[in-house]
């Protein structure tokens, strides 16, 4: 096989470049990396989920932070052991091959026990969150039932207000910040997903089940909700908000709406 010989033709790789590039070289890609550093604002310690507006959400996020530190920890013990024995150990120029042993017990006994006992951790820490998570209280200070439908959904409160999908006139749920929402979800029809990006949070809708969970904002502001189950033609449709207010304003909003009523 004939080599290839870049040299031969010198222009070529000026022409690649420029076209992968355009005329200022690596002046764009730089402005664009950097503006878009700019842009994520969030914090690094983040790791790019979002922090929970809910307690429960935040003990999510906080699991997830403890994980990806000790991941952290990991890779630098097990990359600066390999570039350690990479450099201390690489063959050099008239080395010859070292004294070869079967086994070293020891050593495989310490590197079975330590991911043993990480794997352990990372397990009863995602049991404990879980638990916590998933702890319904009994007695909240809201009750609100939320049905799924395709393709919309319905939040009715305890004094008969309900706020429905119509069309694209997308419901918003309002929640009180600092109190705990009990939310019973159902779905109609199909399988639907209850999904709140800055909750850390997301539920199934389904059919003949029903499920309870608790969400205690701790955030005020408003939060894009979505259906995270492919259910059909529309299930693009079925956006929500979740809007989390102070409790005076919660108590205001609702003794506002009337019975029945569509938002
Ligand atoms: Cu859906």
């Amino acid at each position: 096989m004939r080599k290839l010989n870049f040299r031969r033709n010198p222009q070529a790789g000026q022409r690649l470049r420029r076209l992968a590039l355009g005329k200022s070289g690596w002046r764009t890609p730089l402005a664009l990396g950097g503006s878009a550093l700019a842009l994520s604002a969030c914090n690094v310690t983040d790791f790019g989920m979002h922090t929970g507006a809910t307690t429960q959400g935040h003990d999510i996020f906080s699991l997830y932070q403890t994980f990806i530190y000790m991941v952290i920890v990991v890779a630098i013990v097990t990359f600066g052991g390999l570039l350690y024995v990479l450099v201390r150990f690489g063959r050099k120029n008239g080395d010859k091959v070292p004294r070869q042993r079967h086994s070293n017990v020891k050593i495989e006994i310490v590197y079975t026990v330590i991911p043993a006992i990480i794997v352990a951790a990372i397990f009863f820490m995602s049991v404990g969150t879980e638990n916590k998570v998933d702890a319904v209280s009994p007695n909240p200070s809201l009750n609100l039932t939320v049905t799924a439908f395709q393709w919309g959904w319905r939040f009715t409160y305890p004094n008969g207000v309900s706020i429905v999908s119509q069309g694209q006139n997308y419901p918003q749920m309002v929640l009180p910040e600092g109190e705990t929402t009990k939310v019973k979800l159902v779905s109609k029809d199909v399988v639907h997903g209850f999904y709140v990006a800055a909750f850390d949070f997301s539920r199934y809708a389904l059919p003949g089940v029903t499920n309870y969970f608790d969400l205690t904002p701790n955030k005020l502001g408003t939060f894009v909700g979505r259906c995270s189950q492919l259910c059909g033609l529309y299930h693009a449709e079925m956006l929500f908000s979740v809007r989390v207010v102070t409790p005076a304003q919660f108590t205001a909003w609702l003794n506002s709406q009337g019975k029945g009523a569509t938002a």
